[in-house]
């Protein structure tokens, strides 16, 4: 049976050619993203039973999304087509200064999931849920879906597992702040950058972070190309410094790390390993351009995160 089931929407992205910025490109690149479809792709590929859980618009982008997560390996028999809307798309502009991205996903499809979109009998055996910060974002019943999967459990037998993933072009950090916070509480286990939690909760400091999300059984704490700090109910905070790597492009690492400390947490390694297997996913996905990097398999990592503590420092 099903061992993860990751839920939100999943866009065709377009990006104009190396080097021209959107407003002058004639040219643009088509791909698929998707931050929870991301997670699901990577973990299919590290051997786990995974679907996607989503809606896409009865259109040749909604097409195209399900048959690229198809692809990865990850199940799409929980993906629902609504004839009655579009499928969302987001439009990347590489710039000097990063990325900007511009979103065309209101009144989509998968704005329009509710909370029966878990109500399938097929999903009941799942050891994961995997959620994000984007879909309370998404519309009022998209939130009230999360609110469900977070409070009442639908899942009965699945850890909830929660990346805080603030996006500030769907909402600004006063009105994501106290959701997000409120969310994220409720979960088994969340991840959030240093990043977000300083733009969100102004506070970069992994315990202070712990202090405003105590509910949880793990927090997990990232610090971009520094490394990442589990924070586990009981126990000692670990850190595991991040290896060295040259980026290519950042979209979907956070994504990569995530899968890599669910396959970890899955396989029953310990905190520190399964850091290590976030790290070394989010790696893969560092140094290849598009949201989702191809990664190798469960074997090539599997040799890795058993590397001396002294490789990882
Ligand atoms: O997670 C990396 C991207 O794929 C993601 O940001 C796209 O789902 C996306 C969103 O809503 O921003």
């Amino acid at each position: 049976s099903i061992e993860v089931a990751a839920v939100g929407e999943t866009m065709v992205v377009l990006c104009p050619a190396p080097g021209e910025p959107l407003e002058r490109a004639e040219r643009v690149e088509v791909s698929v993203g998707g931050a929870e479809s991301n997670v699901a792709g990577y973990l299919a590929r590290l051997g786990h039973l995974t679907t996607w859980v989503s809606r896409v618009g009865d259109d040749p982008f909604g097409r195209a999304v399900v048959r690229h997560v198809a692809a990865a390996g990850v199940r799409v028999d929980q993906v629902c087509v609504d004839p009655t809307a579009p499928t969302g798309l987001y439009v990347k502009d590489p710039g000097p200064e990063g990325t900007a991205v511009h979103y065309y996903r209101a009144g989509s499809a998968a704005a329009r999931m509710d909370p029966a979109t878990l109500a399938d009998p097929a999903l009941a055996g799942a050891r994961v849920l995997h959620l994000s910060g984007i879909t309370p974002a998404l519309s009022a019943s998209c939130r009230a879906l999360v609110e469900h999967a977070v409070t009442d459990r639908p899942l009965a037998e699945a850890l909830v597992s929660f990346d805080v993933n603030h996006r500030a072009r769907l909402w600004p950090a006063e009105q994501a702040a106290p959701v997000l916070r409120d969310l994220a509480n409720r979960c088994d286990l969340v991840f959030v950058g240093q990043d977000e939690a300083e733009t969100l909760w102004g506070t970069t400091d992994p315990t202070a972070v712990r202090e405003l999300l105590p509910d949880p059984e793990t927090v997990v704490v990232k610090d971009g190309a520094v490394g990442a700090t589990a924070l586990v109910r009981d126990a000692e905070p670990v850190f595991v410094p991040a290896p060295r790597v040259t980026v290519v492009e950042p979209v979907g690492a956070g994504d990569a790390f995530a899968a890599g400390y669910l396959a970890g947490l899955l396989r029953g390694l310990d905190p520190v390993r399964r850091l290590r297997l976030g790290h070394l996913v989010a790696a893969q996905a560092l140094t290849s351009s598009g949201d989702n990097a191809p990664v190798p398999q469960w074997a090539w990592f599997e040799k890795l995160v058993d590397a001396p503590a002294d490789a990882w420092s």
